[in-house]
């Protein structure tokens, strides 16, 4: 029985997987290689590493460790200056309620991001208030689709991963999820793909799969 609902946050609960995609496709444009909507849709929980490989992708020269990370740190800067412009505004209303609607019947709610800027959005957003739990890339040493940070969020809500479902627009946070042991919740990208076991057409769809638990929240 799901007890606990276990959230990726770009893409999912707020918008910024288009901040993302912005500022890898200014460096893009610095570095005078392409940066497609395909390959923005490919660094979807990935690390920031990991999806700089992406963009690198389409260079036909090498790079040294040391410049790599400087291009990381050039998009990181990119991305958190568009960060500071968040408001409670950018979570849409219905996702809000459908968070707070959860609440009030039972369940549990945590945060499974691998972003190391987790923090600023939720605060700027609101977020932080709606959530019990929260892990994030500051916290885990394996990026999705490793279960560690689904793993590490049912332990924080003290509940097993089976009594979870992980809700993630992309296909490597479905495969952390459901390899955590949870229901994999795909929505966005990942349900169009048909990844989940749930593919939701919107979160306030959980609503009609999650009813009103019994006992009420103990958290
Ligand atoms: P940062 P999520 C992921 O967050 C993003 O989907 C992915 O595009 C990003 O590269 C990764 O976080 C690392 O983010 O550079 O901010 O540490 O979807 O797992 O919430």
């Amino acid at each position: 029985m799901v007890r606990g609902l276990v959230f990726d946050l770009d893409g999912v609960l707020v918008h910024t997987d288009e901040l993302h995609y912005r500022a890898w496709k200014a460096l893009a444009g610095r570095l005078g290689l392409p940066f497609t909507r395909e390959q923005g849709d490919r660094c979807r929980g990935v690390s920031r590493m990991g999806s700089l490989e992406i963009l690198l992708e389409g260079s036909n020269r090498s790079y040294t460790e040391r410049e790599k990370l400087r291009m990381a740190e050039e998009k990181n800067d990119c991305y958190r200056a568009q960060l500071q412009e968040l408001t409670p505004g950018d979570v849409p209303e219905r996702t809000a309620e459908t968070l707070r609607e959860l609440r009030r019947r039972g369940y549990r709610l945590g945060l499974a991001s691998s972003s190391k800027n987790a923090g600023v959005i939720l605060t700027r957003t609101g977020l932080d208030a709606l959530l019990d739990r929260v892990v994030d890339g500051n916290q885990i040493t394996r990026s999705k689709p490793d279960p560690e940070v689904f793993l590490r969020a049912a332990q924080l809500l003290e509940l097993p991963p089976e009594d979870c479902a992980g809700v993630d627009d992309a296909l490597a946070g479905v495969e952390s999820a459901r390899t955590a042991g949870m229901i994999a919740a795909a929505i966005g990208p990942a349900a169009l793909a048909g990844a989940g076991d749930w593919n939701l057409e919107c979160l306030a769809r959980l609503l009609d799969l999650c009813p009103p638990l019994e006992g009420g929240r103990d958290l």
